[in-house]
């Protein structure tokens, strides 16, 4: 069976990879539409090696006959339009984080909470995680299956491209405008990107975190566990594409480093490169355009009981978005609650 699918926000860094990853892993489709708003009408985006969509309007695009909507327009959009859509009959995958704490919402990553999309038929909506908390959750799921978390504390080192495109170019132009001696261009991040580190990613939130270490901390707790108690600080950093994590774990019981990385090694989604020699660690520049989370740099932590420190590194427009809201309309296709839905439509 094949599938007709509409991709929101496909002109954006996420969308277009959404449309790749679609084509690179031979998702089933019999009908592709890419959708944006009024300003991308008439645009041209790839599909594939060989198909070009033309973008059309989504504020006016009627469902009707969708059966899958990859999204990622932003939170205020998908706010709008996915309940349209879902209406219409599709169901959506949603990119952004409107959708993600809604109960009623499954919030999915494959390789960790699959059974949760049982859920999908209560909105028709399925949340994709934020990229953050994806590569994160992937590598800590084999661990908590063995030697239960307590407790987590990450700190980020996230690329500009979670951003946008916008966001690349201003990290282009400004390290381009200080070897050229060009005046400082500063739209998009709050200080100087080029050769800086920013600990700010999203709005300030009451109690002084960012949202984004609030969705890092909440959205782990509905995929993987709520007891598990998660502490993060977001750092943006002068890289394109590939998210970092310093990643320290308590566990309930002891955990050795080459216990943790046996475990890893055998865990779906993650490649353990992991050498203690000089280069023996993947970097963000090793990671773009990879499917894997790779985790380095595992060892105990002495400071506290059954202590665990990590590395680790995703692409975050594939594993980090698109690839894993195509991950979840595999699943999705293939669970019979699907079937059900669609042989009664
Ligand atoms: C960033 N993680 O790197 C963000 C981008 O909630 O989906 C994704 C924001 C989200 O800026």
């Amino acid at each position: 069976m094949a599938y007709r699918v509409a991709i929101v926000g496909a002109t954006g860094n996420v969308g277009r990879e959404m449309l790749q990853t679609l084509a690179e892993r031979k998702f089933p489709v019999s009908d592709a539409v890419a959708l944006a708003s009024a300003r991308s009408i008439g645009r041209e985006v790839s599909f594939g090696e060989d198909d070009i969509l033309k973008v059309q309007d989504l504020a006016t695009f009627d469902f009707k006959g969708i059966d899958l909507v990859l999204s990622s327009p932003g939170a205020k959009i998908s706010a709008e339009f996915a309940p349209r859509a879902a209406r219409a009959g599709a169901v959506v995958i949603d990119n952004t984080s409107h959708w993600r704490m809604d109960p009623d919402v499954p919030l999915v990553v494959p390789e960790v909470n699959p059974n949760a999309l049982a859920g999908f038929g209560k909105k028709n909506i399925i949340a994709n995680p934020n990229c953050s908390t994806i590569q994160m959750v992937v590598a800590l799921k084999p661990l908590h299956d063995a030697a239960k978390i307590k407790r987590v504390v990450v700190s980020t080192y996230q690329s500009v491209s979670g951003k946008g495109k916008e966001a690349m170019d201003e990290l282009f132009t400004q390290t381009r405008g200080i070897y050229v001696n060009d005046a400082m261009v500063q739209e998009h991040f709050t200080k100087q990107i080029a050769f800086n580190v920013i600990p700010h990613i999203d709005n300030f939130m009451d109690d002084g975190s960012t949202k984004e270490e609030w969705k890092m901390v909440v959205e782990t707790k509905k995929i993987l566990d709520p007891s598990i108690k998660v502490h993060a600080t977001c750092v943006r950093v002068p890289v394109f594409i590939g998210h970092a994590e310093s990643v320290n774990v308590e566990f309930e019981r002891q955990l050795t480093a080459d216990e943790a990385r046996e475990l890893l090694r055998e865990a779906p989604g993650v490649s353990v490169v992991d050498h203690r020699v000089d280069g023996g660690y993947v970097t963000p520049a090793e990671a773009a355009g990879e499917d894997s989370v790779f985790v380095s740099r595992l060892r105990e932590d002495p400071t506290i009981e059954n202590g665990l420190a990590f590395w680790c590194v995703s692409d975050n427009l594939r594993k980090g978005a698109a690839l894993n809201a195509v991950q979840i309309a595999e699943a999705l296709v293939g669970r019979p609650e699907f079937k059900k839905a669609k042989k009664a439509a």
